[in-house]
């Protein structure tokens, strides 16, 4: 198989390699995933380096910004999806949705956790899912301040730097953290009472602004959950493959009668958790 290797993700500008080529076979998706995400990384970096240059503006509120290495990053993974698997189809956070002919779809968030990158804050990552016919098939999430690579090949477990993880087997509610997504996408009153039935059943929320990150975190077995009334495909189609291919439980993404790009609530964690989980959704009100 010509597989992609470090470092050889192929320039925007380099010709398109036809799928078809009987010289060569298709490069894994998945290989070539973990390339590109290091390539992207570097770029993010850059203009981490730089913040004080950086163009910002608002979409939907105040909390949900946008910059030019958002748009920057994603033209990157975009260009070298383009160049490679000219018939894929993108989901980004950033750019339209092109639906493509293949059955693949990348999702990708090309940096999660905007606010905490605009605020010079570590708490920021890439987040990229390569999806076979509906089922997330490849994902990895890269936190360039800290070179953390989680990645994980569906059936083929999850890693973070190349070594196997795993969700917790023994976090409890009451005694370990729940990752907890908050945004103005759902009512405030939902987000007080998720948080208010996690605290009376002696549990204790963490939220760093990144929702792929708070996943990577379920899988490496530091959270025992997480939990957001709404998350875009971007945010967690990686993560959640992450999650279950560490052991853990998630519930179906985006939910019933929803598209992939309205997106929808998430809810997962180890899977002895599951029930415990679920009732706090239930007693929050969340679910009947
Ligand atoms: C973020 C998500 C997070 C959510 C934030 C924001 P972004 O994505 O990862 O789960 O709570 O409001 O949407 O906008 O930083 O890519």
């Amino acid at each position: 198989m010509d597989k992609c290797r470090a470092g050889s993700v192929r320039a925007p500008n380099q010709p398109a390699r036809s799928e078809t080529d009987s010289m060569t076979e298709t490069p894994d998706r998945h290989d070539f995933a973990l390339d590109l995400i290091v390539s992207a990384g570097r770029l993010a970096m850059d203009y981490f380096a730089r913040l004080a240059t950086l163009e910002t503006e608002s979409k939907k509120d105040g909390q949900d910004v946008v910059s030019a290495a958002d748009r920057a990053v994603e033209d990157l993974i975009r260009d070298a999806i383009h160049a490679v698997f000219p018939s894929d189809g993108i989901l980004g956070e950033e750019r339209s949705h092109e639906p493509g002919t293949s059955g693949w779809l990348w999702v990708v968030d090309p940096i999660d956790g905007t606010s905490c990158f605009l605020a010079g804050l570590r708490d920021w990552c890439i987040s990229i899912a390569a999806m076979k016919d509906g089922e997330a098939d490849s994902g990895c999430i890269l936190q360039p301040v800290t070179g953390d690579l989680y990645a994980a090949r569906r059936g083929g477990g999850a890693t973070l730097n190349g070594a196997p993880i795993l969700a917790s087997a023994t976090a409890r509610i009451e005694t370990n953290l729940l990752g907890f997504g908050a945004n103005f996408r759902i009512p405030r009153q939902s987000v007080i009472a998720f948080a208010d039935a996690l605290m009376a059943s002696g549990g204790m929320f963490y939220r760093n602004g990144s929702g792929a990150l708070m996943l990577a975190y379920v899988a490496a077995g530091r959270l025992c959950g997480y939990y957001e009334g709404h998350i875009n495909a971007w945010d967690c189609m990686a993560g959640l493959l992450l999650v279950r291919e560490a052991g853990g439980w998630t519930m179906p993404f985006p939910g019933p009668g929803r598209e992939l790009t309205e997106g929808g609530p998430v809810l997962c964690g180890p899977a002895h958790l599951e029930h415990d989980l679920l009732a706090l959704a239930v007693r929050a009100g969340h679910w009947t």
